[in-house]
């Protein structure tokens, strides 16, 4: 079985595809077929925008899609950067600029300074909708740790660690991440539902 995975982020696709290998399942990236769509994902929550992305990548290519929004939310700033996370520093910002906003807001607030990671998880095939969500609890640090992953990593101490997301290697950060909780989920349901 062939899934588009409806994603233009390359970690986000490189993550998806270490979590299908082995299962039958071959996942594609927009990426990977070289479509640069934006999709303008004006929904409220995680789960609306998720389903955004795989309908109107199914609509193009009428084959099965998964897809995933995902974000960070922190407690002292009530939750935010949130469903906003990829944009937080404004539009075409870097993974930098959006990390050091957070440290920047952060610096008035006492250590430590709760946060999670959340990803939404969907699978549409134009007939079932299958959904999953995956959270990783940590806390948020004042400065920029580690080379790997994407995104907030370099800031994200995950619960139970000292070293940040960025520290640690792809395969680890698979294997705890909010991605790799929803999507396994998301993978035994599609293979269990029909
Ligand atoms: P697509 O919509 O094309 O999938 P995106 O990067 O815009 O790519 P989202 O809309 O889901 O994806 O935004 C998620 C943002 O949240 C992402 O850009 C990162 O800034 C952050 N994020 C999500 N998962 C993360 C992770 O595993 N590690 C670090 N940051 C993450």
């Amino acid at each position: 079985m062939k899934i588009i995975f409806a994603t233009q982020n390359k970690g986000k696709s490189e993550e998806v595809k270490a979590i299908f290998s082995g299962s039958g399942i071959e996942v594609f990236s927009l990426y990977d077929l070289g479509n640069n769509i934006d999709i303008e994902e004006h929904g409220k929550t995680f789960r609306e925008n998720a389903f955004i992305k795989a309908k109107t990548v199914y609509d193009i290519y009428k084959v099965p899609v998964v897809a995933d929004d995902s974000g960070l939310e922190i407690e002292q700033l009530d939750g935010r950067p949130g469903v906003y996370s990829a944009r937080y520093a404004g539009d075409n910002c870097t993974y930098m600029d959006n990390n050091l906003k957070v440290i920047d807001e952060l610096k008035n607030f006492p250590e430590p300074h709760k946060a999670k990671f959340i990803s939404y998880a969907v699978y549409y095939d134009g007939r079932r909708e299958i959904e999953s969500i995956g959270e990783l609890p940590g806390i948020i640090i004042n400065e920029m740790r580690g080379k790997n992953g994407f995104g907030y990593d370099p800031v994200f101490i995950p619960d139970g660690f000292d070293k940040t997301i960025s520290e640690l290697d792809f395969d680890f950060k698979n294997k705890i991440s909010h991605r790799a909780k929803s999507f396994a989920v998301l993978k035994v349901k599609l293979i269990s539902t029909d």
